[in-house]
């Protein structure tokens, strides 16, 4: 399986996020792409290659343009007033406020963007994850061309990146990106799969009044869990996409049992849906070691999940997202992709 990742990643390396009411080093570090690229040598599962340019126009499918034109020059922008530190929101134009004017002032213009505090900008923000949507759009050109799966090894994640917002550590959302891509090359039905630990929000709404992406998500149930504010089971999609969004909430604590059943009726809507394509958002912080979430999942069952995934037999796009037991993500991630190619 091909695998396209690109150092630049790195460039993105916040200090602190505030977690249960105390700043805490970053969960979301470098060090989890680090992780996961040496798994994947390790396991002789392919080719690593640098993504190539796509351009800002894939992009723009996706995202607005003020938003993009935002995350852009934020940093460059902070840095001409002396600003030093992680940016972070402290301010949000919650339901009342305009969101159709642009405050000049800085610190307004992340709340305006944003929906928490726990996602910093910092100096290579914007080239980490313009390089990681890059990344997702090579995977999915590869695939488009004929590969049978390919592998989006980049940080920071994306599937809580809405059209015009960033927040839970993501900024674009390149599975949304990637599955667009298959839209405009020619597929009418794509499926995108979430199985983060976390409500895919952001692809959610990017999608919610669309029938040609059929998007589903497997996470802890948001009454207790990230996001909290979306993933019940009664969003079903609105209009024209109305029956194309399935959200399958956990409690947190659930049994694997409980989970693949989940999954199992995940896939087969993805069947019955007539998906020409998938895309996975690939988070594994459903680990039962994982620091922040409360699922069960190991080795052999992220194994199981790559082998269920395989049998759809869709040309298929896995994109990483979440995973923050760092020593693990690596193993976690290659048992997924191991299931998949031993299918
Ligand atoms: C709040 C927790 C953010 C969760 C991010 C994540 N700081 N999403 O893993 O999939
Ligand atoms: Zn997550």
């Amino acid at each position: 399986m091909l695998c396209v990742h690109s150092p630049l990643h790195r460039g993105h390396a916040g200090t602190h996020e505030i977690y249960r009411g105390e700043l805490v080093p970053c969960f979301e570090k470098p060090e989890r792409a680090d992780f996961v690229l040496q798994a994947f040598q390790r396991a002789g599962l392919g080719e690593v290659r640098a993504p190539d340019d796509h351009g800002l126009a894939p992009i723009e499918r996706i995202h607005a343009p003020r938003y993009l034109a935002f995350l852009a020059r934020v940093w460059d922008a902070w840095a001409a007033q002396g600003g030093t530190r992680d940016l972070l929101p402290a301010v949000w134009p919650t339901r009342g406020f305009r969101d159709d004017i642009e405050p000049d002032n800085l610190v307004a213009q992340l709340g305006l963007y944003s929906f928490d505090s726990g996602s910093p900008i910092t100096a290579g923000t914007w080239t980490a994850a313009l390089a990681g949507a890059h990344c997702a759009l090579t995977a999915q050109a590869a695939v488009a061309q004929g590969a049978r799966a390919a592998f989006s090894l980049a940080r920071p994640p994306g599937h809580h990146a809405g059209t015009d917002f960033y927040g839970g550590y993501c900024f674009l959302n390149h599975a949304a990106i990637a599955a667009q891509a298959f839209v405009d090359g020619g597929a009418a039905r794509v499926a995108l799969l979430d199985v983060d630990y976390h409500h895919g929000n952001g692809t959610q709404q990017i999608f919610y009044d669309r029938s040609d992406v059929l998007f589903q998500s497997i996470h802890g149930d948001p009454r207790t869990e990230y996001p909290f504010y979306l993933g019940h089971a009664d969003e079903t999609g609105a209009g024209a996409g109305l029956g194309f969004n399935a959200n399958y909430p956990l409690p947190a604590g659930s049994d694997n049992t409980r989970w693949f059943e989940a999954l199992e009726a995940a896939c087969r809507r993805i069947t019955a849906h007539g998906a020409q394509a998938l895309v996975v958002s690939l988070g594994v912080d459903t680990f039962e070691g994982d620091p922040i979430s409360r699922f069960h999942l190991r080795g052999p069952e992220f194994t199981r999940l790559g082998t269920r995934l395989t049998a759809l037999g869709l040309p298929t796009v896995f994109v990483l997202e979440g995973g923050y037991a760092v020593a693990e993500i690596g193993d976690n991630v290659v048992s997924v992709l191991q299931g998949f190619e031993g299918g």
